[in-house]
Parts: C-alpha cells; structure tokens; sequence
C-alpha cells in the first residue's frame, strides 16, 4: 500500500516511447497462490532513441524469478528490480528478446486489478495499469504489441481457458493432470486490452454472419446454472453487431467473440479484444429477477463493450489523458444504439437526467475537470461521468454543427486514417475538420475547459417592426486550479413556437449563424434578431438538449405551462414540466426553511393532469414527465446552504397535492398495467413505468385501501420492476406491510446474490431515521460480503449517494459511517473505497451545520496514513 501522494502526471510531459514491443508471447501456469507467468517479448529501441538508454519496464507489486536477453540470463549487475520497476541499464543496440518471469498470487488479490479469482474463476481486468501486476511490461497504451497467450492449468478446475483472439492449439500436458490452451490475437493492441479467464464455466453459444459473410463463433460464459440468463445478453450482442454494421459500416474483425460474466468486478464491464469480461450484474437476467431498468442496462453495456472494438481497441489512447477519446465516442454510440432500439425521446430524457444528476454536480464541486484532463495523480478516479457522460456529450455537438452526412464522413475519415494507432483528440477533430472544411479550434475548448457553462437568454419581441431578438450570454463559473475561460461555440437547437404550437419559420437572422434549427452561439455576449416574425413566439430553446449547458430561460409560469402542453419537441415538453416542479420545489424549500405553511402551485398539477390524458404520448415519456427532480438535483440548483430535510419535505409536499389531486386519474392507471407474460421491450417497459409512477403517488393519496393496494402489488407481481416498486413504496413510505414484504422478498431471492443487491439497496435508501443504523445492521447480514463490489455498492454507496437526508444527518452519524466503511475497504479495494469516497464531494453546498461534519469525517479519512493513493487523491482533492 502507497500512502505518499502519488507525483501528478500531465500531458505536456508525453513523450514517445523510447523502446517499443512488437510480439509478446506470454506463458501463464495458473495456481491460487503461485502463478507463473513468462513473458517472451521482441523489443526493438524506437528511432532517435541513444544507445546506452536504459529500458524501465513498469510492475506493481511484482516478485521477479529470472531475466534473460537473446536467450543469455542477465548478471545481477545489469538489471535492478524492485516490485513497482525493472530497469534493464544497457539493453542491446539491435532487436533483442526479452524473457521475463515473474510469480503472483491471483487468490490474495484483493484489489481485483491484474490477475484476481472470482468464485474460484481466474479471470483479469488490465485497465488502466493492471498488466503491470501480471508482469513487468512498458504499460502504456501507446505500445501497441501481437500477443500469444498460453494458459495451463488444472484440467478437472479449469476446463474452460480463453484469452484474445483465435483459440490457435489445445492439449493435455503429458504425465500430469493439467491442460493448456494457446490463443492467438493477430490485431496490435495496447497491454490493457490484455486478458484471460480460467475456470469451471457454462457456455452459451451462438453464431453471427457478418453482412460480409464470415461466420462468428459468440459464446457467453456464466456459472454452471445460470445459462437459463443469458437469452437477453445475447439478443442484445447480435443486434448491436448488426446495428455497427448499418449504422457506421463497421464489422467485427476475429472469428470468435467471448463474453465471460464474473460477480467480483471493480466496474460494469471491459472491452478485452475478443473476450470482454462483464460484471455479472450486466449480463444475467429474467423477469423473476431483473427489472425492466437492468434489462435496458444489460442491453447499453453489451452495445458499449461491443462498439469499444472499433472505438477503443482498433484505434486506441495514445495516453490515459484522452480517455474520452474512446469512452465518450463509445458512450455517443451505445446512446445512439438504445435511441434506436427503444424511444429516441425517452432515451434522451434518461441521458440527460444522468447528466444532471451525476456529472454537473461533479462539474460544479472540487472534483471538476475537463473531459481530457491536463494532470492526475491516479488515473483510476478519472473514468467519470465527466469523461464518459460530458464526453458523449461533446460528440454529440459535433454531430449537431457538422450535420449527419459530414459527421459520419469525419468518422469514416478517422477509422480509415487512425486504424492500428494510438492516437489524440486532437488526430480525432482533425478529421472531421478536413471531411468538412469547418475550423474546429474553438469547439476543442470543450475538451480543455472544465466547469458547466452557464447561458443566460432573454427575449423581446417588437410588433412593430415583427422582429424577435434574443439576448444571450455565456460563463463558465470558477472550477478549482482553472484561471481563465473562453467562449464555447454551443449549438442551440430551438424553435419559435406560434399560440398554436407551430414552429415558426423566420425570414432572415441577424447575429448568429442559424443552420435549420441549430443556432451557434460562440460568443461571450450575443444578439440574434429573426426577423418576420408575425406573431410573439415562446422560444424554445436547446431542444433534444443540444448542449450540456446550465440554461437561465426567463420564461413566466404561462410559458412554461404553453410549451408543456404543445412544443414539438418531446425533451423540451419534458424540461418545461421539470423546470416548473423545480421553481416551485426550490419555493418550498425555502418557505419550510423560514417555518412559513408550505402550499405546492396547483399549475404543476394541472399539467401533470394534461399530460396524463394526452393520447399522443406514449407511457413511457409520461412516467419521465411525472417524475419529479430529484432530491440531489434540487440541491444542485439551490446551490449553497443546502438542507436536505427541507428539500425532502418540499418534494414530499408536492408528490401528496398530485397524489390527493389525482387519485382517479392514477388509479385507473395503475389498474391498466400490463397483464399477462412479462416482456422487456420499450412499450409494455414504459407502461410498467408509468403504472408504478402512478402507484408512488397513489400511495400519498387519501384514498382508503392504499397500503393494502401497495401490499397487493408486491404480492401479486409477476416480474421484478413491478415487486420492486411496490418492495421499495412499501419501505420507503414506512407503510405497515414493509417489514413483512422484506422478509418476503429475503425468503424469496436469498439464493440470487443480484437480486439481494437489491434487497440492501432498497433498505439502504430508504428516507426513515434509523436509516443509518440499519446499514450497519445489514453489513453484518450474512448475505452481505464487503469484498464483492456489488454489495458495497449495492448497500454502501447508495446510502451515500441515494439517501440524501440520513447520509446528511446532522447528528453526524451518516458521515460516519460511510467514512469509516472507506477506510475498511480502502485496505482491500482502493478503486470501491475511493468511489464511495467520492459521494461527499458536494459537502461544501451544505449548510454550516452539516457541512462541518462532513469536513471532520473527510479530515479523519485523510489523516489516515495508510491510504490508498486512490483515496488520498480524492480525499485531497475534495478538501483543498
Ligand atoms: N473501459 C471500460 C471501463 C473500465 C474501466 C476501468 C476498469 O478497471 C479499473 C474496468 C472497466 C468501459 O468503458 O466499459
Ligand atoms: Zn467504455
């Protein structure tokens, strides 16, 4: 364990590799505890590299057995290791090979980074310096090298071996109980793309012809009795490969596609080269067990891994700081691929409601940076929702400037110019820039400024001269260590709505360059006239939210109430109705704060009403727009002197007006739920939605029977979006049946360790005042096993991130617990102690009170001094 500060990294200091690694061929005899791994690898020094210079090959916590060059074991003297280093001091001045052994003991491995065991399976995870823990190796994801694998192990454990590529021979090991299997991947790729599984697996097999024809071999593999699970993932590969196919012409390039789902994993899920290793969370599903939310989950991780081939693997990261230049293209797709697979509009509401809630907060608190960062000092805490969300984001824009036809011939351009490399953002806007002619210096700001831009927009129009002028003005507020700003170039889709709901369409534009419905607004300050414009229209203004932009509209309540009811565009329907719950939620909070009697707008209602009986919308749009801002959203636009109690009560007192209001309307609705087989697909999805939306209000009603509706819900439910609905109303609300429904539900899904997850989260969330102690309790469940990251999450994290007023308590015990779980599993798992860590990262926002609590649980953190470099680099940072 590391507990210094680790020295910060940055990207002015890239340098091109002295040395470079053409093949490795890679011997791995697998054991619990004495792994032997020898590395053969061809090295040849990189031109204009100086004779003499000594190569240092990168290891983490590595024990080292021998080292030869060309054959010849090196003299002590030529080399020195330690568990982090090898240097070789004089390497030869012509091509040479390396031989490198090393022993590790996958079964200690707690930190689930390189080469670990999950139930007893050998399986890696090399992203981002993993590799260095299987062996020393220059690993960085500019060395592009072939690889052949060979594994060896016990036959009768580990029946099944994979790693990259082409399986190329088995066999048996002569006179001894072990077998081998070699593997072939003829593709370069980068050391973190490297992987193996090893173990006692169930294979679900499949097949898929490419549109050019050649046959692919997909196999799933899963614990022995889980194959029954695998039906949604494998729809989910089939249509993604088709759909890269169609979509962008790309083709999957090896003869066998592997996925393999372990239940032991740091994140969702990873693109290895022909064997993507998934949380199991992301693969395994049936109506008994999943939710209509996992099922969409499953379908979008299957797409990104898939869509990684392409973005990520065949073109690569030249360094770790253009991370977004394979996670935010990849997130762009796998968002496009559910778009077109479910309903664009709910889709987009669903993105952009993550966006909100998990990316401008990180944007807008001390953990802010650009979509490519400049400087890191782990680069493990820099896959965020900045990186992957905003960097989709960013991708998305250049579509919107660019238009579809020049957008996909930039990306053609990038697959035909880059393939085989490692390369920049900068190698990235450069193709779009020459397939369109456009000068894309100012957009690259977006890659380099951190901080959400705030636009302010007002509106005048003169009947007179029947011209509409709009006044914009972009700032970037300040962002920690980021002194100055420039304009962004924001593209804004809008509309000029006319009394009937029409779009208008102006007769000329002054100020701005407008293509179709997209304006550029590219300066600080900016005047747009349109001009013949007959009648006063209510602007609607980043349609589709067409730039990750903090938007100050001053819209009266009579406009915001007109576009709900009749703007064209779905998502700006959606954010009207959001933007006024919002005002009135931020109303309330204020007047609970000031003791003053609280009474919600009957407006929102009347929309809610509306929009409840608009038969042109589809269920699922409808649940979107009845699902008020969250608790943390809230937060985030009060901004400062936050109290979470009182935003609680406030989006309680609103949810009870629509409940009591409403009740017929939702009662007929929850009575029309789907009946009948369960399927997961969009529509009987979106009425499930909006039947349990409906429910969540219900139950606030005065009507009599409710918690026995609620109770009957939960009994009588057929699948687990609907169980889980009523499971987490029944908890959540404290009605009489909860306790008796968690034992049900225990008694019911004890055997499934997903579905428990479930289970503790829906305790772990829940707003009630023992909420805390019963965490600790739960920790103690036998069922509950604090080095399987889904169960921190599951129980851990979502208290921190999902329980806003018992994390928050003011009598301190919140903080504290999560503090002192960091530092438990800091010891075992940096990565999962250093994400629960960075639930506090908005402390600053809350009121005195609570904010200098949460400033004693962070200081307690950070004066251990065993930290993991991990959570010293955020605890560091979300103080200074
Ligand atoms: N590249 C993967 C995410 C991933 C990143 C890091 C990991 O370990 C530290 C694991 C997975 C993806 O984008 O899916
Ligand atoms: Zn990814």
């Amino acid at each position: 364990m590391r507990s210094e500060t680790a020295p910060a990294i940055r990207l002015e200091d890239y340098q091109l590799p002295r040395y470079r690694i053409e093949t490795v061929f890679l011997d791995i005899n697998l054991d619990p505890t004495e792994t032997r791994v020898c590395t053969r690898m061809s090295l040849a020094r990189t031109a204009g590299t100086p004779d003499g210079t000594p190569l240092e090959l990168d290891g983490d916590d590595l024990s080292l057995t021998s080292v030869q060059i060309d054959g010849v074991p090196l003299e002590c003297s030529a080399y020195e290791a330690s568990p982090e280093k090898l240097t070789i001091k004089a390497p030869p001045a012509a091509p040479f090979e390396l031989i490198v052994e090393t022993v590790i003991n996958p079964s200690a491995n707690t930190q689930l980074m390189g080469l670990y065991q999950s139930s007893g399976t050998y399986c890696t995870q090399c992203e981002a310096e993993g590799f260095r823990r299987i062996t020393y190796f220059l690993d960085r994801p500019d060395i592009l090298s072939v690889y052949t694998t060979r594994l060896e192990a016990l036959a009768n454990n580990c029946p099944v071996l994979l790693a990259n590529g082409n399986l190329a021979e088995t066999g048996r090991v002569e006179g001894t109980d072990r077998h081998f299997a070699v593997w072939h991947d003829p593709h370069p790729k980068p050391a973190y793309l490297f992987a193996l599984v090893a173990g006692d697996l169930a294979k679900v097999p499949d097949r898929f012809t490419t549109r050019s024809g050649t046959s692919v071999e997909l196999n799933i593999y899963v614990e022995h009795g889980k194959e029954g699970l695998c039906g949604w993932a494998m729809d989910s590969l089939k249509r993604s490969m088709r759909w890269d196919e169609e979509t962008f012409g790309l083709e999957y390039d090896l003869s066998v596609f592997n996925i393999v789902a372990v239940s032991d994993f740091n994140m969702g899920a990873m693109e290895n080269k022909g064997l993507n290793i998934f949380n199991d969370k992301y693969v395994l599903a049936d109506p008994e067990t999943a939710t209509d939310q996992d099922y969409a989950n499953i379908e979008a991780v299957i797409a990104h891994e898939y869509f990684h081939n392409w973005t990520g693997n065949r073109i690569t990261c030249r360094d770790w700081f253009q991370l977004c230049l394979k996670e935010g293209l990849t997130v762009f797709r796998d968002q496009e691929f559910s778009s077109d697979m479910r309903s664009r509009a709910v889709k987009r509401i669903a993105d952009v409601r993550l966006l909100k809630s998990h990316q401008f907060p990180e944007d807008a608190g001390p953990l802010a940076h650009p979509v490519r960062p400049r400087t890191y000092h782990e680069i493990n805490n820099f896959y965020t929702a900045t990186v992957y969300e905003k960097g989709a984001e960013v991708v998305r824009m250049l579509k919107t400037m660019l238009g579809p036809e020049a957008f996909r011939a930039g990306l053609d351009l990038y697959f035909e110019r880059h393939d085989g490399e490692a390369t920049t953002i900068e190698a990235f806007l450069k193709c779009f820039e020459d397939s369109s002619g456009r000068d894309l210096g100012q957009f690259s700001l977006w890659y380099d400024q951190a901080g959400t831009p705030v636009v302010a927009a007002e509106t005048e129009y003169d009947p007179a001269r029947q011209s509409f002028t709009l006044s914009l003005t972009q700032e970037i507020p300040p962002v920690p260590g980021q002194k100055t700003t420039r304009a962004n170039v924001i593209p804004l889709r809008f509309g000029l709505v006319d009394p009937n709901g029409t779009d208008l369409t102006p007769g000329s534009v002054d100020g701005a360059t407008v293509s179709g419905d997209v304006l550029l607004f590219d300066q600080q300050h900016q005047t747009v006239t349109f001009k013949n414009v007959p009648v006063p229209p209510v602007l609607s203004l980043q349609r589709a939210f067409s730039a990750p932009v903090r938007l100050n509209q001053k819209l009266s309540e009579d406009e915001l109430l007109f576009l709900a009811r009749k703007d064209s565009d779905p998502f700006n329907r959606w954010q009207a109705v959001q933007t006024l719950a919002m005002q009135d939620l931020v109303r309330l909070t204020s007047a609970i704060r000031a003791h003053q009697p609280v009474s919600p707008s009957e407006g929102i209602i009347d929309v809610f009403r509306s929009i409840l009986s608009d038969g042109s919308l589809d269920a699922a749009l409808k649940a979107q727009a009845l699902t008020l801002p969250g608790e943390a959203d809230i937060a985030q636009e009060i901004g400062k002197d936050v109290d979470p109690d009182a935003i609680r009560s406030a989006r309680e007192s609103l949810r009870s007006l629509a409940g009591k209001a409403l009740s017929g309307q939702l009662l007929q609705i929850i009575e029309a739920s789907p009946a009948g087989a369960y399927s997961p697909d969009a529509e009987p999805a979106g009425q499930r939605a909006l039947a349990n939306r409906a429910l969540h209000y219900f139950a606030v009603s005065d009507a009599s029977g409710v918690s026995a509706l609620v109770a009957d819900r939960f009994k009588t439910a057929n699948n687990m979006t609907d169980r889980l609905a009523a499971l987490t109303l029944l908890v959540h609300s404290n009605l009489p049946r909860a306790a008796e429904a968690l034992a049900a539900f225990h008694d019911r899904h004890q055997s499934n360790s997903l579905a428990m997850d479930k289970w503790f989260m829906t305790q772990a969330t829940a707003p009630l005042k023992d909420a805390a102690q019963v965490v600790a309790r739960l920790m103690d469940h036998p069922l509950y096993d604090p080095s399987n990251p889904n169960k921190v999450r599951a129980l851990l994290q979502s208290f921190a991130s999902g329980n806003p007023t018992q994390f928050a308590r003011v009598d301190g015990s919140g903080f504290k617990l999560v503090a002192e779980s960091v530092l438990a599993i800091d010891k075992r798992n940096p990565q999962v102690a250093s994400r629960l860590l960075t639930s506090f990262r908005s402390w600053r926002a809350l009121e005195p009170q609570r904010s200098a609590l949460a400033e004693s649980a962070l200081l307690r953190i950070s004066s251990c001094e065993e930290l993991s470099r991990d959570s010293r680099d955020i605890v560091d940072r979300t103080l200074q």
